[in-house]
This record gives structure tokens, C-alpha cells and sequence, in this order.
């Protein structure tokens, strides 16, 4: 899917908000939802989804949701971090198919990284 298009409300992200697919939920306000990635790499690996907000990718998203988005990724991060004491930690976020992009609800992930393997994205 390129940048241009409609959100699609039965994309796997919009499902786990509804409660239609599972997800092992780590963090949760009334703006946003974090959970574990299903295919993740390395451990600790999370995603911090936009709850409200029906934002395709990084460049749909109203800039105030946005700012709430990154401030709550940062309070998940800090918890992932100070929980598995990572060696360093991505915060990364693709935006169309062509960047890497699979599931067409805004996502930010969490990366923990150690010292020593390989980084895998
Ligand atoms: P991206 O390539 O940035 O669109 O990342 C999508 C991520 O979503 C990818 O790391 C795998 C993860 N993922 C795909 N399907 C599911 C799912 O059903 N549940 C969870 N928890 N994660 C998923």
C-alpha cells in the first residue's frame, strides 16, 4: 500500500483494539495501547499504537495526537529499559509498503538491543 489511501478499519491493528485479535498487552491509556510484537527481534520488542486516531502511518496523524503518541512510547520504553536493562534500544517507524511497512495502522516500535547480536531490521 503506498502513502496515499483510505485507513482500513479491518487492519490487524484495529482488530486488536476492538478485541477481535488477541495481543499481550503491556501498557494502555485511553490514547494509546502497547503491546508485544508477535514476530519480534530480540526481546522486549513492542509496538505503541494511536487508539482514537484512524492515522495510516506518521504522515496521516494530527500533530497533537502525535506528540501523545511519542510521549507515551517514550514512557513505555523507559519501562522496557529499566525491566531487561538493554545495551540500547530502537525506536523506529515505518511509513508505505516500499519503507517496510505491513500493517497500515500507525505503530512505533520498541526495540531492545544487547551488545554482541546482530540487529535484525
Ligand atoms: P511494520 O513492518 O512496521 O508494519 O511492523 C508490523 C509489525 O507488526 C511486525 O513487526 C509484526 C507485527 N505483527 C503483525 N501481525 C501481528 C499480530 O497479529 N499481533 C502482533 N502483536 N503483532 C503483529
Amino acid at each position: 500500500m503506498s502513502l496515499e489511501g483510505t485507513y482500513d478499519p479491518d487492519n490487524i491493528f484495529a482488530k486488536i483494539l476492538r478485541g477481535d485479535l488477541p495481543a499481550y498487552t503491556i501498557y494502555q491509556t485511553d490514547d494509546v495501547l502497547a503491546f508485544l510484537d508477535l514476530f519480534p527481534q530480540s526481546t522486549g520488542h513492542s509496538l505503541v499504537i494511536p487508539r482514537r486516531s484512524a492515522a495510516r502511518n506518521f504522515l496521516d496523524i494530527a500533530p497533537d495526537e502525535l506528540a501523545v503518541l511519542y510521549r507515551e512510547t517514550q514512557i513505555v520504553a523507559r519501562a522496557i529499559v529499566a525491566e531487561l536493562a538493554p545495551d540500547g534500544v530502537q525506536i523506529m517507524q515505518f511509513n508505505g509498503a516500499p519503507a517496510g511497512q505491513t500493517v497500515f495502522h500507525l505503530h512505533v516500535h520498541i526495540i531492545p538491543r544487547w551488545s554482541g547480536t546482530e540487529l535484525g531490521m
